[in-house]
């Protein structure tokens, strides 16, 4: 049964989530087979929300329980842009009297399925249009990835009214980190907060990266089954991939209920067909917000993304400037200076800070320069000499060099992270770069002593632990070289070479 399968942590991947056989109760869902759209599957809580039993629903075409107009709406949706139509006003006849929902419609797995959420009627659209216009002119002015994700946060909150917005971002190896967060005083923060990749496992993932926004407005609701969980096209159960209403994975419950958070609603960033974060939001009490709300939110990932996109492209950008102002340092700085050495000492801060390291090395056969924080000069010397037979005339890179060179192992803490360029094709002479182990760098925010009453799946499914599982993840390891900065790497080699042969030129004419 799937519950037990879920229980077992290590095999958090193989939660079939998308078939969990029941929604949400704050809505209703409604599986229905074209062309007549006969209902084939109902969600068990229609009876309580509609009074309408689930088999007389199934009995007939959805049509006897709308009104006209409702059920010319939805053939309207049905034949145009569905995803464009939602939501759609639906009139419901009951027993007491017309009721009107927000429709939510979409096709799957050769089924139509239309979800009715609880409409909103609080704000007029145009205050609402309003709104939404200011947050995105204010993501517009953001001149750093990191002030587009807080003003991001910051408006998302001001439009849902959640406590604690948070801004996730995936690493390559898809831990993830809280890059930034708007919250209210009394709420914990979560700021600079790394979790493994296993939090959210990959089917998980993969879900999010097509459907963007889900809504968890009630943590201590009651699961309302499919009856019957049988999708009569496919004959397996039905699948709610794009459902809105989908129930949860009982696990990712327990965890919301360990952080004591009782709402809860995550939209997606994605960018270039990868997850790259979430828009994760928070509350301390159950909360729900309504469909339109959520697309607005959606229409502010969205324009995250676009900003995100150029401002990293404009990060890479200004990065290549400053490649070019150190190489014309490094230039000037060998006008006056004789050995290659002394000039790169010279401006060591600049190749330090280029490339996000914490210390540079040149090992050359007989002569050790090095800065910041490296290997001992004889570790270093064992390092070049294993670096030039592994990977000879390359460039060497690596996040964790204690996996790969068992000498390392004394001084991963400082040096997980290394980035050798060799001087030339016949040279032993390396550049090296280093950086400190990740989990060094990151301190935790929350409380490790404060008492939490641990549910029936243990320890494991709490922010602490988890935080605990990451580092021990991520022990040895470094914050990945990325492209551009292996590139500005190669360059800085480059321009050493034209220093050096400049000299040898100057010898060779005043030697003549
Ligand atoms: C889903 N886990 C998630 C989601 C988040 C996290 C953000 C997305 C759903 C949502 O928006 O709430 C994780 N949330 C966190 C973390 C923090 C947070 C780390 O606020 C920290 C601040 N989860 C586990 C383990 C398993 C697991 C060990 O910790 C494996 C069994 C499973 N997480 C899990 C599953 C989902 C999930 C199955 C999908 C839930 C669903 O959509 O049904």
């Amino acid at each position: 049964d799937e519950f037990a399968l879920a229980a077992d942590l290590t095999e958090c991947d193989r939660e079939p989530i998308h078939i969990p056989g029941s929604i949400q109760p704050h809505g209703v869902l409604i599986a229905l087979a074209e062309p007549d759209l006969r209902p084939v599957s109902v969600s068990a809580n229609i009876e309580a929300v509609l009074g309408l039993s689930p088999e007389a629903v199934l009995a007939e075409p959805l049509s006897a329980h709308l009104s006209a107009d409702s059920a010319s709406l939805l053939r309207d949706a049905l034949s145009g842009d569905l995803a464009a139509a939602n939501p759609l006003h639906v009139e419901f006849l009951t027993s007491s009297g017309t009721r009107t929902f927000n429709g939510i419609l979409h096709r799957h797995d050769s089924l139509c399925i239309l979800e009715l959420e609880p409409r909103d009627t609080t704000e007029s659209s145009s205050e609402f249009f309003r709104s939404v216009r200011a947050a995105i002119r204010r993501l517009q002015k953001a001149t750093s990835v990191l002030m587009a994700c807080d003003i991001a946060a910051r408006e998302v909150r001001r439009i849902t009214g959640f406590d604690r917005i948070k801004i996730y971002r995936f690493s390559a190896d898809w831990s993830g980190q809280v890059i930034a967060e708007d919250r209210i005083d009394s709420i914990p923060s979560l700021l600079d907060f790394h979790f493994p990749a296993s939090d959210i496992p990959a089917q998980s993932r993969a879900l999010y990266t097509s459907n963007t926004v889900r809504i968890i407005p009630d943590i201590g609701y009651r699961p309302s089954p499919l009856l019957p969980d049988r999708n009569p096209v496919t004959g397996g159960p039905i699948d709610l991939s794009y459902s809105v209403l989908r129930s949860v994975s009982p696990i990712h419950v327990e965890y919301m209920v360990n952080m004591a958070v009782y709402g809860a609603m995550s939209v997606s960033i994605v960018r270039e067909g990868r997850l790259w974060g979430m828009i994760s939001c928070h509350n301390t009490s159950p909360r729900f917000v309504a469909y339109e709300i959520r697309q607005a939110c959606e229409l502010i990932a969205q324009v995250l993304t676009w900003q995100i996109s150029v401002l990293e492209e404009a990060e890479i950008v200004h990065h290549s400037v400053q490649v070019r102002a150190t190489q014309n340092k490094l230039l000037h700085q060998f006008g006056d200076e004789q050995s290659l050495h002394g000039g790169l000492s010279r401006i060591g801060d600049e190749l330090l800070a280029l490339m996000s390291a914490s210390g540079f090395a040149l090992c050359g056969f007989d002569n050790i320069t090095s800065f910041g924080q490296t290997p001992s000069p004889v570790q270093l010397r064992d390092l070049a000499r294993w670096i030039n037979c592994t990977q000879p005339n390359g460039v060497f890179e690596t996040d964790r060099l204690a996996a790969i060179y068992d000498e390392a192992a004394t001084y991963s803490d400082i040096t997980s992270g290394v980035l050798g360029i060799p001087l030339g094709r016949a040279s032993t002479t390396l550049l090296l770069w280093f950086r400190p182990e990740v989990a060094q760098t990151v301190t935790w925010g929350g409380d490790p002593h404060k008492p939490v009453r641990i549910g029936p799946h243990g320890r494991r499914l709490q922010t602490r632990a988890s935080f605990d599982a990451w580092r021990e993840e991520v022990r040895g390891r470094s914050i990945p070289w990325r492209s551009h900065e292996i590139a500005a790497a190669v360059e800085i080699r480059d321009l050493v070479v034209d220093v050096i042969l400049g000299k040898a030129e100057q010898l060779e004419s005043a030697n003549r």
